[in-house]
């Protein structure tokens, strides 16, 4: 839809659009044909002899990057919802547009895809019509293929869409910035909604939330590559070339702010604009180099791809088993899948990702509250009082034929059911809280395989909720591996406890004698298995005579393995450490 507005609007000639959806800029948007980051592009449009200005800002859909979404909406005055004409709503186009009705923005519905033979037309409309309040006949039907439509639906963003209350001629400047990249020309370029008075380059400006103050050196627009403007004024969207060495001084959700007596400046108390919640990662993962000399390499990769991705987090992580490497903290799943595709292509690194996890809240008994990310970050138990993991409050959308599957696998999950609404005859909402750990393994999978594909949810992060938590540790002869003990609820610690073992069980190559595996929640032992011992025939000499004599022979034998086996060293090869910490691919 967007590659037709900016054809339409002339913002890019035929022979500029080279391939389609130009707004996804980045090599894995255009592969794998998502939308990972917000792009903001500045059109002009002629309507009824009037030229107008539209700051179009195009977000992802999917619920790992709904803070992109978030932020866009704080920066708009209106929101143009598409739905799939062949898909119906989507738990993420629910989720969008109550966030969009809390920012107050003027609402354009929009059916696309009417041009395909599966698009359901009618009965769309009655579901964005059921589920959102919003009347039939606002509901424009497009395709953004044909082009359908395309140019009314401009037309409509002009005539419903309020221009930008904004004083330009303001003493004041006030911006709010909604993204903040790295760009190895220009440096650290803030995005910026210009909410009062003006910015043009050499002027002195400040960042009110960081305090950080620098000069402009450059202002401009998106077209939706950079282009530098004289100024950018109250109302509109564009960039502002910072001058500063880190992205931490310019951060999102921070207010460049400005004043015609700047000399005053330590005097006035200039009121921030209203920021963003901080985006905290829920999902952890370790992240190290099959060769251990390019953990240099891994860290300068992550330093330059959190300067363009202020929700990825990290910090240094050892493993005695994986060497050095970064504990990383992500949005969700595809939000790790992203990250670690680009460290391999862009920065050329071969990486092992450990299986994901959360963060869990500790309290201590002397009250202290710890986050923790990491297992073996966990105090000795006896000091802890409870262990807290993320819950999530999350939407299903599907047929309601699925409603006894999904809420089967719900359960399985330790979901908590709250409440269950029709969308239409046909399909419903489930209402559910989940803990976050049960998302992070397979839940997507799982949900669309249970539903044929039909079903689609969104999540929210919850709050912390205490629950009966343990850590699970692997023991192999009896001595504790520490890269392998996890935090898990203790109706799955058997389970996974059992597969863990049977895991190492294959892998870890037999000895002289006999392996026992354990898994165990403090001294309890969950599961066994043994690895059976080497026996060299030592009676294999002996030439008839007496039995005993066979006996004394391997009465020695067992005696020196319980003395090795006491004394001796379990190899366990990497390997055994990948086949249990990797992600399956
Ligand atoms: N037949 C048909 N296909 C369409 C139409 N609009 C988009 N598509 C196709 O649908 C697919 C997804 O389009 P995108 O524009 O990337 O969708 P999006 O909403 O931006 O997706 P995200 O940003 O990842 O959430 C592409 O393969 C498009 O070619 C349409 O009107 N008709
Ligand atoms: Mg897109």
């Amino acid at each position: 839809m967007a590659d037709r507005f900016l054809e339409i609007t002339g913002t890019l000639t035929q022979r500029e659009m080279k391939h389609g959806q130009m707004l996804d800029t980045m090599d894995l948007e255009q592969e794998r044909g998502i939308t990972i980051k917000l792009q903001p592009v500045r059109m002009n449009y002629r309507y009824k002899g009037q030229e107008y200005q539209l700051n179009l800002i195009d977000t992802p859909g999917h619920v790992d990057f709904s803070y992109e979404v978030s932020r866009s909406l704080a920066a708009c005055e209106g929101a143009i919802l598409v739905v799939d004409a062949t898909q119906g709503i989507q738990a993420q186009t629910l989720a969008n547009c109550y966030m969009a009705m809390e920012n107050n923005l003027e609402i354009i519905p929009v059916l696309n895809k009417i041009d395909l033979p599966a698009a359901n037309v009618e009965e769309c409309a009655k579901e964005i019509e059921n589920a959102l309040g919003i009347p039939r006949e606002e509901i424009l039907c497009i395709s953004a293929k044909d082009g359908t439509n395309v140019a009314k639906l401009l037309d409509m963003v002009v005539e419903k869409i309020p221009p930008p209350k904004a004083p330009g001629d303001s003493q004041e400047t006030r911006a709010l910035v909604f993204d903040s990249v790295y760009d190895p020309y220009k440096g650290i370029v803030a995005h910026v909604r210009l909410k009062q008075g003006s910015l043009k380059r050499g002027q002195k400006v400040r960042f009110l939330n960081t305090k950080a103050e620098t000069e402009v050196m450059e202002v401009g627009c998106f077209k939706p590559k950079y282009m530098p403007l004289p100024e950018i004024f109250a109302g509109e969207v564009g960039y502002v070339v910072t001058g500063m060495k880190s992205v931490a001084d310019a951060s999102v959700g921070d207010t460049i702010w400005r004043h015609e007596n700047w000399h005053l400046r330590d005097e006035m108390k200039p009121i921030p604009l209203p920021g963003y919640k901080k985006v905290i990662p829920f999902v952890f993962a370790g992240v190290f180099c099959i060769d251990g000399e390019d953990y240099p390499l891994l860290r300068d990769a992550l330093d330059k791809l959190s300067l363009n991705d202020s929700a990825l987090t990290f910090e240094p992580e050892h493993s005695g088993a994986l060497g050095h490497g970064f504990r990383c903290g992500f949005l969700g799943l595809l939000h790790m899948d992203i990250v670690q595709e680009r460290l391999e292509r862009e920065y050329n690194l071969h990486l092992i990702v450990t299986a994901p996890s959360v963060s869990y809240e500790v309290l201590k008994n002397d009250g202290e509250v710890l986050l923790i990310s990491n297992p073996s970050e966990l105090p000795d138990i006896i000091s802890v009082k409870e262990i807290r993991e993320p819950f999530m409050k999350v939407e299903i959308l599907a047929p309601k034929d699925y409603i006894g599957a999904l809420m089967q696998m719900l359960q399985d999950r330790r979901g908590i059911s709250r409440n269950v609404t029709y969308l239409d005859e046909k399909r419903v909402n489930l209402h559910y809280e989940v803990p976050m750990a049960s998302i992070v393994v397979d839940f997507y999978d799982e949900l669309k395989s249970i539903s044929s594909g039909y079903a689609s949810m969104s999540y929210e992060f919850l709050e912390y909720r205490a629950g009966d938590l343990v850590r699970l540790d692997i023991l192999v002869n009896h001595e504790k591996l520490d890269a392998l003990s996890i935090i898990i609820h203790r109706s799955e610690a058997f389970y996974h406890g059992g597969q863990v073992c049977k895991r190492l069980k294959n892998i870890i190559p037999r000895a002289q004698f006999e392996i026992p595996l354990q898994a165990a929640v403090g001294a309890k032992i969950l599961a066994r298995e043994t690895i059976a011992a080497y026996r060299k025939d030592v009676t294999g000499y002996l030439y008839g005579g007496d039995v005993s004599r066979k006996n004394k022979l391997l009465d020695k034998q067992k005696k020196g393995k319980k003395r090795m086996k006491m004394f001796g060293k379990v190899e366990v090869p990497q390997q055994a450490f990948l086949a249990v910490l990797r992600k399956e691919d």
